[in-house]
């Protein structure tokens, strides 16, 4: 993984002064286009490394969201200012985001996200049968909303530098898009191909990409060998919100503690399934220590880790 520092560095000057060598594209063939078709989202998967599901939830659904999200923003600046912005990977102080717990605790639509059968379905193929079943858990979850002005975000592997490529797939991706996505607001975007690589990323290069063009509604679908970033947003006035969400083993540890993060009158009467997603259980079956020093409410969440989906 890059130095914090050298990321800046290349990040600041990348719509303005770009002067690494550029390596171009060269996927060959059509680009994924949105699509209902399960099969057609397994094969752009394949080939491009990423996939678009069409109509996942609606357009109205979309604006909704986002609306509450800006809202949540907005309240968060008010108490929790350096909760939102002035993330890791941001290169200016356009962008925003929130945390899943923060979209969790305040309404089911973020929870309800977490145990859609889309990427349920798309993670037990991507990541293959665990030793005893055990629950794939929810790696990472946020919102990251780009407002107008703001910089790309420098091109990326959602993983650890420190894992090799030939490892393969260690986490499922999915961009839950609640505005339309499209060049102009800084649509992700992506190296069609790139999860075939076998060199690892290197910030002195500059990557040629495409948008990731999805209308709101849709599920940008990836995993973290894909190359990718988010666009710049070169709108006057259009802020592209999308909730992202990562899935890995239940080895992996999870960027999020959701259990000491939640609320856990968010989780009363949720399934098993979400609370195992959440980390609500020990990772393997057979070890399940019990959580002595949790306060009663959290403890009264927990699940056992074999698989219930
Ligand atoms: O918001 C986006 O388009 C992508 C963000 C992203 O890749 C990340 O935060 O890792
Ligand atoms: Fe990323």
């Amino acid at each position: 993984m890059a130095e914090v520092g050298t990321y800046h560095e290349v990040a600041k000057n990348m719509d303005t002064a770009d002067r690494r060598p550029v390596k171009p594209l060269t996927f060959d063939g059509p680009l994924p286009k949105p699509t209902e078709d399960p099969g057609q989202l397994r094969k752009d998967l394949a080939r491009a490394g990423y996939a678009i599901a069409a109509n996942v939830f609606s357009g109205q659904k979309a604006r909704e969201m986002r609306d509450f999200v800006v809202a949540a923003i907005t309240e968060e600046e008010q108490t929790n200012e350096s909760s939102v912005r002035g993330f890791y990977t941001d290169n200016d102080d356009l962008n925003r985001r929130l945390f899943g717990p923060q979209l969790m605790n305040r309404h089911e639509f973020f929870r309800d996200l977490v145990e859609h059968p889309l990427p349920l379905q798309f993670t037990k193929e991507m990541l293959g049968p665990q030793t005893l079943n055990e629950s794939y858990l929810v790696q990472s979850y946020g919102v990251n909303m780009t407002r107008p002005g703001s910089l790309a975000q420098g091109i990326h592997r959602d993983r650890s530098g420190a894992m090799p490529l030939s490892a393969g797939v260690m986490q499922t991706r999915f961009i839950w898009c609640l505005d339309d996505f499209d060049e102009e607001n800084g649509a992700t975007r992506v190296v069609p191909g790139s999860h075939l690589d076998t060199e690892p990323q290197d910030w002195g290069l500059h990557y040629e990409s495409v948008p990731a063009e999805a209308p709101a509604g849709s599920v940008v679908i990836y995993d973290d060998l894909l190359l990718h970033g988010a666009g710049a947003n070169k709108s006057k006035d259009r802020v592209r919100a999308g909730a992202i969400i990562g899935y890995c083993p239940p080895w992996w540890k999870p960027s999020i503690n959701f259990p000491m993060a939640m609320n856990p009158a968010a989780l009363e009467g949720s399934s098993v399934r979400l609370r195992q997603l959440l980390g609500y259980s020990s990772t393997s079956v057979g070890f399940e220590y019990p959580w002595e020093f949790a306060p009663p409410e959290v403890r009264a969440l927990i699940v056992p880790p074999a698989m219930d989906w």
